[in-house]
């Protein structure tokens, strides 16, 4: 074998004429073109000179030519850095400049801001748009559709995937072949896929969930997938007829539940609805039973893992827990202090170790060995038990992270501009519940003595430095912040003052208004 994850995930399906993309407008795209198109795009990279271990960042629309790139990354050894399109310039530079990316793809209109940064760095820059228009098509339509797939070891990097920290600087999570595969090829087999299935994927292609989980799971099994641009609750419900199986954050069931059409005759003909990356309210579930007559799964990950665990398909499905440990991958629950495992049910950190689990943090050796042990234990930062029967119950978390609408933001990433803003002596940023959302982002200001923050230039500045997901909806002024006797914020008492923030029935609408509420408490 010369290029494991290739070889099982992609070429075995060459020749194959079988669909493997519906789009939109009923065109289908099958595995053969898809194949050629990566290939055509392989012979880019390798002409702009990437050599197997390179990174390549891409910020684009989601579209079959930008899972070709995936692709074609997978077959010329070259590591993929997808990035959220959400990000603005300033987020992008620092991942492009600290994963070394040696060529960038981003849509045209971004091409003018990162030219700075591919000059700095001597990288290669093309443009493909969400129509699949741009440089690297046009590359690529002169190239061969047959590419010689290059050669890598399960041990090689496949991806590199920025998840932020806790202390504001983003790490860059390296994830081999090896942990690709194992984990697709398990959840293949796990959630009972064969090439009949029918994906409905909605999901963003440049986190885990859409594109190592949904995409890779797929390809494992040979099956196909719908391929929608992005989450559009009318077109879920237009085409879950024509679907099997359906993987989504928990917004995507409540929105479901919200739609007046969805009912157990839409449902009839899915045999699997999946969900993960943020906890899934146990009332959603019995919600959704209720409704479709399907038991949601809820399974539980990180960009450092891949996924760690499941509920079974054909046991128990139960609600408010992330299910049992997948086959080879080893849980525990361990005392915080010590490291020593915790005997029963008793709460304490969740560790993980498996061939899931990722080979560090790109270029910071010591984040890796504060979070990976040296007997592959990963420290996952949340904070759990595991009951009588083995299902694992995620309780908590050790890191202060807030989970919008399944994407993780890092208060101390906004923090650090609130603090940087005339009169503000200081900050706190939490997550409070949301019913559209899980959680969305309240900053708490104590302004400068005797100055009066600016609460609109604060939001201009936050809107240049931070992508529009990690925006607070609303800003308060305080005199102070509450802390404890060792002088640090308790959040949590900040939390539960501002608890019921958006908990009325309107607050479903409060992320689609542009700014944020500003409000003075004093
Ligand atoms: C969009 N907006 C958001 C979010 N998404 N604000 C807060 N949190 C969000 N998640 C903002 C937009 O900037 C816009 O702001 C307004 O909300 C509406 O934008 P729109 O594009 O219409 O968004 P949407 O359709 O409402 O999107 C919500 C969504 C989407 C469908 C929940 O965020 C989504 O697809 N989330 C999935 C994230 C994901 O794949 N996570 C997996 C990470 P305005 O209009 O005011 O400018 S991988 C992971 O977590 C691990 C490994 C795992 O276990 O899977
Ligand atoms: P990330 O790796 O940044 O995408 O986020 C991973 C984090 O998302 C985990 O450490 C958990 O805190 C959270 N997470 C993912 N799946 C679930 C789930 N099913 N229930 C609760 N939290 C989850």
């Amino acid at each position: 074998m010369t290029n494991p994850l290739f070889d099982q995930l992609f070429a075995k399906h060459n020749g194959m004429g079988k669909p493997f993309l519906r789009l939109g407008g009923g065109s289908v795209l099958s595995y053969v073109d898809f194949l050629g198109l990566a290939a055509q795009m392989a012979h880019v990279l390798t002409q702009s000179s990437l050599k197997p271990g390179d990174r390549l960042a891409a910020q684009v629309q989601k579209s079959p030519e930008a899972l070709a790139l995936y692709s074609a990354c997978v077959q010329a050894g070259v590591v993929f850095l997808p990035l959220n399109t959400a990000y603005t310039t300033d987020e992008v530079s620092y991942f492009i400049e600290d994963g070394g990316a040696r060529m960038i793809v981003c849509d045209m209109k971004a091409e003018e801001a990162l030219s700075t940064i591919s000059d700095r760095l001597g990288a290669c820059l093309e443009t493909l748009n969400g129509d699949g228009t741009g440089t690297l098509m046009e590359n690529a339509r002169m190239m061969p559709d047959v590419f010689s797939t290059v050669a890598r070891s399960a041990d090689d990097l496949a991806a590199l995937l920025y998840t932020s920290g806790t202390t504001g600087r983003s790490k860059g999570a390296m994830l081999s072949q090896g942990n690709l595969l194992s984990n697709a090829e398990t959840l293949a087999k796990e959630w009972r896929f064969t090439p009949d299935d029918v994906l409905l994927h909605a999901l963003p292609i440049f986190h885990t969930h859409g594109l190592l989980v949904a995409t890779n799971v797929t390809l494992a099994a040979g099956a196909s997938m719908i391929f929608l641009p992005k989450f559009d609750v009318d077109q879920l419900v237009d085409f879950m007829q024509d679907a099997t199986v359906l993987m989504g954050v928990p917004t995507f069931y409540t929105r479901l539940l919200d739609h007046p059409c969805f009912d157990r005759k839409l449902t009839s003909g899915m045999r699997l609805f999946v969900s993960g990356s943020a906890p899934l309210l146990a009332e959603t579930h019995v919600q959704f039973e209720d409704r479709t007559g399907h038991r949601i799964l809820e399974r539980y990950g990180m960009t450092e893992t891949n996924m760690n665990t499941s509920n079974p398909y054909d046991g128990e499905r139960r609600a408010g827990t992330v299910g049992l440990p997948l086959p080879g991958v080893d849980v525990k629950v361990t005392d915080p202090d010590t490291g020593a495992t915790l005997p029963g049910s008793d709460l304490g950190q969740i560790e993980v170790r498996g061939p899931n689990v990722f080979k560090g943090y790109w270029q910071m050796s010591e984040k890796t060995s504060a979070e990976l042990r040296s007997d592959g234990f990963f420290i996952t930062g949340d904070h759990g038990k595991i009951d009588a029967d083995g299902y694992l119950h995620i309780l908590g978390r050790n890191k202060d992270l807030i989970i919008s609408g399944g994407y993780n933001i890092y208060p101390k990433e906004i923090e650090l501009v609130l603090d940087a803003q005339p009169g503000v002596k200081e900050s706190a940023v939490i997550g409070v519940p949301h019913r559209d959302l899980g959680e969305t982002v309240i900053g708490v200001i104590v302004a400068e003595t005797g100055q009066l923050p600016d609460l609109d230039r604060i939001m201009e500045a936050v809107r240049t430095s931070l992508a529009r997901f990690k925006h607070p909806r609303k800003l308060v002024v305080c005199p102070e912040l509450p802390r404890n006797t060792m002088a640090k914020v308790q959040k949590n008492v900040l939390r539960e003052e501002f608890k019921d923030a958006f908990h009325t029935d309107d607050a479903g609408v409060g992320p689609r208004r542009s700014g944020a509420d500003m409000e003075t408490l004093c």
